[in-house]
């Protein structure tokens, strides 16, 4: 992945000249559109979450592999290019291999960061991040670790990854503490209990809560002022009019597992597999709560951006 970075990267004109003139930008992944929401619901997901960010005077960033290079700002044509079974799903690590390979690859929140980095975008929405799976889901599985890079991401990107916590199917509280062994602050945006994705029950706190985006802004820029500094979590509960009851999710989430260990699906398939499993189990409910949370998420981050104290640098 060495060599000339203007021929590994396609950036988008609207992007590049944010960038360049120190405008907001918050980029977006694409995993969450080509394997976490049905067609066509991912397509009206992918557009409102765009609309969602330029209202907030940002420019919405979306990360992709496409025919060899990595794409940052991706139109509705790039975007229809992931909705195919072929379409690789792209953690940090799978972006060379899809580089060379000339695939098309969709980025997960790993992938997504570890472009953002490089291309100096600080703020970045998605849905929920993946963590470390639950332990006790099968027999076969006990004690086998399954932990999304992401996390391990989060800890090296300098960029604020905005989104509802963690997803319901994982092991939060030691999702929690490897957030902290790897020193990325979790914060609450007009909360205290970091969420759960599609609740925002998980009886678990988060460092600390901020009521103001200004003011969560001036912690990021504070936390990026000292050498070294890696990404930050910031938690935005599912809309109260979508969030769901934390017991009915973990229901879901029991069965959904089941599901998975009978199919003997696991690595990066078990996700796309489980939220899919939710959302036919549920009659559609835990979609719309995906759905829902992804665009506030993108419409925070659009607001964040805009109150980086050094955006217009
Ligand atoms: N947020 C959503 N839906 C998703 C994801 C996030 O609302 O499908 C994706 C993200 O791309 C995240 C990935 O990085 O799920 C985690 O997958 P894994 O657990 O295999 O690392
Ligand atoms: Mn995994």
């Amino acid at each position: 992945m060495a060599g000339n970075l203007n021929e590994l990267f396609q950036v988008a004109p609207d992007v590049a000249s944010a960038l360049a003139e120190g405008r907001p930008v918050v980029a977006l992944e694409s995993s969450i559109i080509a394997q976490g929401l049905p067609h066509p619901d991912n397509l009206t997901v992918a557009a409102a979450m765009h609309r969602a960010v330029r209202e907030r005077a940002a420019v919405p960033a979306m990360t992709a592999v496409v025919d060899g290079r990595i794409r940052v700002g991706l139109d509705e044509d790039g975007i229809a290019r992931l909705v195919h079974p072929d379409c690789w799903k792209c953690g940090a690590r799978d972006l060379g291999p899809a580089v060379a390979a000339g695939v098309v690859g969709a980025t997960t929140v790993s992938a997504a960061l570890r472009i953002s980095a490089a291309l100096g975008i600080r703020i970045f929405a998605t849905g929920g991040i993946g963590g470390l799976h639950r332990a006790d889901r099968a027999p076969g599985v006990l004690g086998r670790l399954d932990i999304s890079a992401d996390l391990m991401e989060l800890a090296r990107a300098p960029v604020a990854v905005v989104s509802s916590g963690a997803k319901s199917l994982l092991d939060l509280a030691n999702t929690l503490e490897i957030l902290e062994a790897l020193g990325v602050p979790v914060f609450g945006y007009r909360c205290l209990e970091f969420p759960a994705f599609y609740t925002a029950k998980s009886g678990l706190p988060v460092m600390r809560r901020f009521d103001e985006p200004q003011v969560l802004a001036g912690a990021l820029a504070a936390h990026w002022s000292l050498p070294g500094a890696g990404g930050a979590l910031i938690c935005n509960p599912p809309p109260a009019h979508e969030a769901m009851p934390a017991d009915e999710v973990e229901a879901l989430v029991v069965a959904a597992l089941k599901a998975a260990d009978a199919a003997e699906v696991s690595g990066g398939a078990l996700t796309p597999f489980v939220l899919s499993h939710m959302a036919t189990a549920s009659a559609g409910r835990t979609l719309a709560v995906n759905s829902a949370l992804a665009i506030a998420n993108a419409d925070l981050g659009g607001e964040i951006a805009d109150a980086l104290p050094d955006s217009a640098e």
